[in-house]
């Protein structure tokens, strides 16, 4: 090899150990800020003052309603850095999977504790086991899991869903006393949430235990609306055409009422005690509890959103030691247009 080659071959060598150890020194760069496939992971997030914050990874159903949205703001308005925690907070755009794959990543991110309202009651036993081995503790709000251990799972902070439903039943039966129909056959459809999940399992329960007990009242059909405002308008439209003569809709939250009316309008009917279709509802947000009342709606059964804060009092709780119960009930009401009116003058809590 000639000196210019053998030179020029020494610069190359050189040149290319220089590029290996500067692409080893960026990798370990890339590698130190935690930045993997452009994930953060959770150490490098938190800055030192962070090291005392307790740590909860929240999943939550999804966005579908404007219960579900008032749910979601009673998580982020108490799980602050200010109350002294790290939110992780997922919407899982009502996917169980991505609800399971949310518990994995809080897992491997080791956060203090996981809260999460489960899409539906079935298939957390395996995720529910992995959190309990990797020693976090599970709070359930709002809806409920079916698991075979019931140690997967702390507490759980929610609605009396069964008792929502036997209230529907049994303000409807006043309505109909009042107006002299208790005696009258009265044809009934009703607009059902998800399927499988705690709500609308508890509400049609309910529900349906109160209309055995009248024989004048026939349930023509009730059908899966998934609790959003197009499904709901989409099948009553579906039920207008099918019936001739339906007396009452009971809607399983707001949401799916609002389409309901919707389609009610376009076949000519009206909605309202005294209307074609009277309205028995769930959830009482702030617009339809204009509606009950203007008597649009005759009954709407409060389901409360607010559980964040119940969530957090059972998180001081664990961290100071004390015990806390399996489960506890959120208080509600039924509004009617003796109540309705009065609520909406209340601040906003
Ligand atoms: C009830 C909750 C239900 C609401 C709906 O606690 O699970 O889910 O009634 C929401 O609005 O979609
Ligand atoms: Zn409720």
């Amino acid at each position: 090899m000639t000196e210019n080659k053998r030179e020029w071959f020494r610069i190359t060598v050189t040149v290319l150990i220089v590029l290996a150890v500067a692409m080893f020194a960026a990798g370990l760069m890339l590698l130190g800020c935690g930045e993997i496939n452009g994930e953060k992971k959770l150490e490098d997030m938190r800055t030192p003052v962070d090291e005392n914050l307790t740590v909860v990874g929240v999943s939550q159903v999804g966005s579908e309603s404007v219960w579900r949205t008032a749910n979601t703001e009673s998580i982020q308005n108490v799980f602050t850095k200010e109350n002294g925690y790290f939110l992780i907070f997922d919407n899982a755009r009502q996917k169980q999977e991505n609800q399971i794959k949310a518990l994995r990543s809080f897992i491997s991110q080791r956060v203090d504790y996981i809260v999460f309202s489960p899409l539906t009651e079935d298939g957390w036993d395996t995720v529910l086991q992995e959190a309990k081995e990797a020693g976090i503790p599970v709070i359930l709000i709002d809806r409920k899991v079916n698991v075979k251990d019931t140690s997967l799972y702390t507490t759980w902070i929610g609605s009396d869903f069964t008792r929502e439903g036997r209230m529907a039943g049994t303000v409807l039966a006043k309505y109909l006393t009042r107006q002299g129909r208790q005696d009258d056959t009265i044809r009934i459809v009703v607009l059902q949430g998800t399927e499988g999940a705690t709500a609308t399992i508890g509400r049609t329960r309910g529900f349906r235990e109160v209309a055995q007990q009248h024989d004048n009242w026939i349930i023509l059909e009730q059908v899966d609306a998934e609790f959003t405002t197009a499904k709901g308008e989409e099948e009553m439209e579906r039920l207008l055409d099918k019936y001739e003569d339906i007396d009452v809709l009971i809607s399983q939250n707001d949401d799916m009422t609002f389409g309901a009316l919707e389609a009610i309008d376009r076949a000519g009917k009206t909605a309202g005690t005294d209307g074609d279709i009277m309205i028995i509802s769930f959830d009482a947000v702030k617009n339809a509890l204009k509606l009950v009342a203007d008597g649009v709606i005759t009954a709407d059964i409060e389901c409360n959103p607010h559980q964040g804060e119940y969530a957090e009092t059972v998180i001081e709780r664990l961290e100071k030691g004390d015990p806390v119960a399996k489960l506890y009930f959120v208080p509600e009401t039924v509004y009617t247009k003796n109540n309705a009116a009065t609520a909406l003058e209340e601040p906003e809590d």
